[in-house]
C-alpha cells in the first residue's frame, strides 16, 4: 500500500515541489485547495490527475483553513500517514494590512489541524511550516536555540504556530515537527515577493513591456536559497525516529541590492537606471538581517543545499525570460558556444556580447 500523505497549501511554491517529490517516492499524495472562481492550481496543472481514476496517486480536495469542520473531516477520511502544513497567508507586507485575517489563518490554522488530529486519533507525522521571520530582531546567525522576537504580524502568527506545534508534541505525544526555513525562491515563487519581483521585471523589461520597477527597503539581507532543495529536507525531518526542530538556510546572506545587481548584471543592464523607490512597499517595522546556522540539519538530517545565489538569480532569469519568449541567457551562450568551437579563447566577450545585445534590443 502507498503511504499517504496531505498537503495543505499544495498550489503554493512549496506545496507544488513537494507534491512532485512525495509522488517521485510512489506516495498517495493528497492536497487541499481553496475554491476560486477561476483556476488557482497552475503550479500543479502538470502533475494533475484524473479524479474518475481510482488509481490516481493525486488527489486534490477542496478545503480552507478557517474552516475546522472541513479539516477534521478530511483527516479523518483521509487518514494519512504524514500531513504539511504548508497553507498560510504568506506575505509579510500583507500582513500589516491584514493582521487579523493572517491570525486567523497563519496562527489558528495549525491549531485547526492539529486538533482534528488529537480527535481524530490517528497516528500521523505532522510538519509545520515555520519561518525565519519568527527570528525578527534576534543576533544573526539564528539556530534552534535563539529566541524569536517577531517584527510583523505575519511573524507573531507563525510563532503562536510553533509553539501550538511544541504544545501538541508534549502535551499529547503527537509526532510534530517545526521547520524553520529561511528564505527559498524559484521560477515558481510567488510574483509580489522581491525575488521574483525583480527576475520577472527583468525579463518584462527585456521584452519591452516594462519601464520601471518600483521596490521598497533595498538594504535588508536574506538568506535566499533554493526552493526544490528545501522540500527534501522537510519529508527528511519526518523520516526521524523522534519528532524535532530544525533550522534550514544556506548560511549566506546577500543584501536586496545585491540580488538587484546579480539579476540586471546577468542580462547585461545597471539596475539604478531602472529601478525607482516606492514607501508604498516599505514595513512599519522591517527585519534587517537572517542567517541560518544549519549545523544540527546537517548533522541530523544529512542536508546541505547545493544551489547557491548567483546560480538561483540565474534559474530564476531564465525562466522568467523562457516565459516571455526571449532567449533565457545561458541558453543563448550555449548556442554560441556550439556555433564558434574555440569560444573558449573569448568566452567572456561573446557573454558580455549576448548580455548586452538583450540590453541593447531595448533601445
Ligand atoms: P505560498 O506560495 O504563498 O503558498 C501558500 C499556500 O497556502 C497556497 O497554496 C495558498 O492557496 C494556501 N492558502 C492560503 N490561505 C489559505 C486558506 N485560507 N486556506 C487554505 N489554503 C490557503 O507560500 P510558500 O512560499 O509555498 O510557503 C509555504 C509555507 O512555508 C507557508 O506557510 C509560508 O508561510 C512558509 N514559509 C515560506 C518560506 C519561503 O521563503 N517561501 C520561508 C519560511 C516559511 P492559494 O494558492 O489558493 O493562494
Ligand atoms: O520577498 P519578501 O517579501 O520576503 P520576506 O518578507 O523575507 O518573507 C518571505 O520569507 C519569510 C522567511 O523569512 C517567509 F516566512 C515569508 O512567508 C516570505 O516567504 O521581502 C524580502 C525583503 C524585505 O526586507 C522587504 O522589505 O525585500 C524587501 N523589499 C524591498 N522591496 C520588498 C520590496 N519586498 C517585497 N515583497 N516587495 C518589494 O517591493
Amino acid at each position: 500500500m502507498a503511504k499517504r500523505a496531505l498537503i495543505t497549501g499544495i498550489t503554493g511554491q512549496d506545496g507544488s515541489y513537494l507534491a512532485e517529490f512525495l509522488l517521485s517516492r510512489g506516495y498517495q499524495v493528497h492536497g487541499i485547495i481553496r475554491r476560486a472562481s477561476t483556476f488557482n492550481t497552475r503550479r500543479i496543472d502538470h502533475i494533475y490527475q484524473d479524479p474518475h481514476n481510482p488509481e490516481a496517486s493525486l488527489v486534490l480536495h477542496y478545503g480552507d483553513l478557517s474552516s475546522s469542520e472541513q479539516l477534521t473531516n478530511l483527516i479523518y477520511n483521509i487518514q494519512p500517514e504524514e500531513i504539511y502544513h504548508l497553507g498560510a497567508q504568506s506575505h509579510v507586507r500583507v500582513s500589516f494590512e491584514m493582521p487579523e485575517y493572517t491570525g486567523n489563518i497563519t496562527a489558528l490554522g495549525t491549531t485547526r489541524l492539529l486538533e482534528a488530529i488529537r480527535r481524530s486519533g490517528i497516528k500521523t507525522h505532522f510538519y509545520q511550516a515555520s519561518s525565519s521571520e519568527m527570528f525578527g530582531n534576534a543576533p544573526a546567525p539564528q539556530n534552534e536555540n535563539t529566541p524569536f522576537q517577531p517584527r510583523s504580524p505575519y511573524g507573531a502568527a507563525k510563532v503562536y504556530a510553533y509553539w501550538i506545534t511544541v504544545n501538541y508534541r508534549e502535551a499529547y505525544r503527537l509526532f510534530c515537527c517545526n521547520g524553520v526555513l529561511f528564505n527559498h525562491e524559484s521560477p515558481r515563487r510567488g510574483e509580489t515577493f522581491v525575488t521574483r519581483k525583480i527576475t520577472r521585471a527583468v525579463a518584462h523589461i527585456l521584452a519591452g513591456k516594462q519601464k520601471k520597477l518600483f521596490l521598497g527597503n533595498l538594504e535588508s539581507k536574506r538568506d535566499w536559497g533554493y526552493a526544490p532543495e528545501y522540500v527534501e529536507a522537510m519529508w527528511r525531518m519526518l523520516q526521524q525516529e523522534r519528532p524535532d526542530d530544525y533550522v534550514l538556510g544556506t548560511g549566506e546572506p546577500h543584501s536586496v541590492k545585491e540580488f538587484l545587481a546579480a539579476a540586471f548584471g546577468y542580462v547585461g543592464l545597471d539596475w539604478k537606471e531602472w529601478v525607482e523607490m516606492d514607501p508604498k512597499y516599505l514595513r512599519p517595522t522591517e527585519v534587517d538581517l537572517l542567517i541560518a546556522d544549519t549545523a544540527k540539519a546537517r548533522q541530523k538530517l544529512s542536508w546541505e543545499p547545493k544551489i547557491r545565489f548567483e546560480e538561483l538569480v540565474r534559474i530564476m532569469i531564465d525562466a522568467d525570460m523562457e516565459a516571455e519568449g526571449l532567449v533565457p541567457v545561458g541558453e543563448g551562450v550555449a548556442i554560441l558556444r556550439s556555433r564558434f568551437p574555440d569560444w573558449h579563447q573569448w568566452g567572456n566577450a561573446v557573454t558580455l556580447a549576448v548580455q548586452s545585445a538583450q540590453g541593447q534590443a531595448l533601445e
